[in-house]
């Protein structure tokens, strides 16, 4: 079972993009369950995801979407047996971290007869706030950024020229290696990309040495920094 995620900070476009994403991989004939991992007290997503007749159940073209019960790697074991996706799309909170995300769907793994593969990692960012990210969650933001193997830059058909240039050279400083490509929700770009880097590739497993190297570069080596 593939998973792939789609991590961004709070309000960078991750559920507006799945529910795009998902759209097209349907079209392409695959089995899709989503994941949302919605931290908050208010369920918007559930809502915006409902709104989109996804709930919780088989629809149409075979797409399953739920909302984390008990621990994800739990979730994951029971997706795989009661509905066996091909990939399943994991939005998570806007706060979560890729490679302990990566971590925990592994754990499944022990849970159900299955192996996971992971997607590649994709954080989207967003260029309309580009300076309030830097500003006031820089951390965050770098450590969603740094674990990623691809970046969207985001909201690109309401960003300035300049803003997206700003952003693009954030993504380049902060991780060199990351492949990075332009989003829109509104305008359909770069959701083809998305869904051929999800369908195509694979992404490492989960490797504690890479994530203390990955953290030891951001953070001088304190993993509790
Ligand atoms: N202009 C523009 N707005 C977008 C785009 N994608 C999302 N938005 C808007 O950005 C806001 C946040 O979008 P969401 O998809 O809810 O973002 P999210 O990352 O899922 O947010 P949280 O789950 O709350 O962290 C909404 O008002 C969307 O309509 C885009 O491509 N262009
Ligand atoms: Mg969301």
């Amino acid at each position: 079972m593939k998973v792939s995620q789609i991590a961004g900070f709070l309000g960078s476009g991750k559920t507006t993009a799945v529910m795009k994403i998902v759209d097209e991989l349907m079209k392409r004939g695959y089995k899709i369950a989503i994941v949302v991992n919605d931290v908050g007290e208010i369920n918007v997503d559930a809502k915006f995801i409902e709104a989109h007749g996804l709930k919780a159940k088989e629809i149409a073209g075979g797409c399953i979407c739920c909302q984390i019960a008990g621990t994800f790697s739990e979730t994951l074991a029971s997706l795989h047996d009661s509905f066996n996706p091909d990939i399943v799309i994991v939005e998570p909170s806007g706060v979560a971290i890729p490679w302990g995300l990566k971590r925990a769907a592994e754990y499944s793994e022990a849970k159900a007869d299955m192996i996971i593969e992971h997607a590649p990692v994709i954080t989207l960012v967003d260029a309309t706030r580009v300076d309030l990210l830097v500003k006031a969650v820089k951390r965050l933001v770098e450590t969603q950024i740094r674990e990623a193997d691809v970046c969207f830059v985001n909201k690109v058909d309401s960003a300035s020229a300049a803003d997206i240039a700003k952003t693009e050279k954030m993504i380049k400083e902060m991780n060199p290696k990351a492949e990075v490509y332009h989003m829109s929700s509104e305008t359909g770009r770069g959701i083809d990309i998305a869904c051929d880097l999800i369908v195509n590739r694979i992404s490492a497993r989960y490797d504690e040495a890479i994530e203390e190297e990955l953290l030891r570069k951001q953070y001088g080596g304190r993993k509790d920094a």
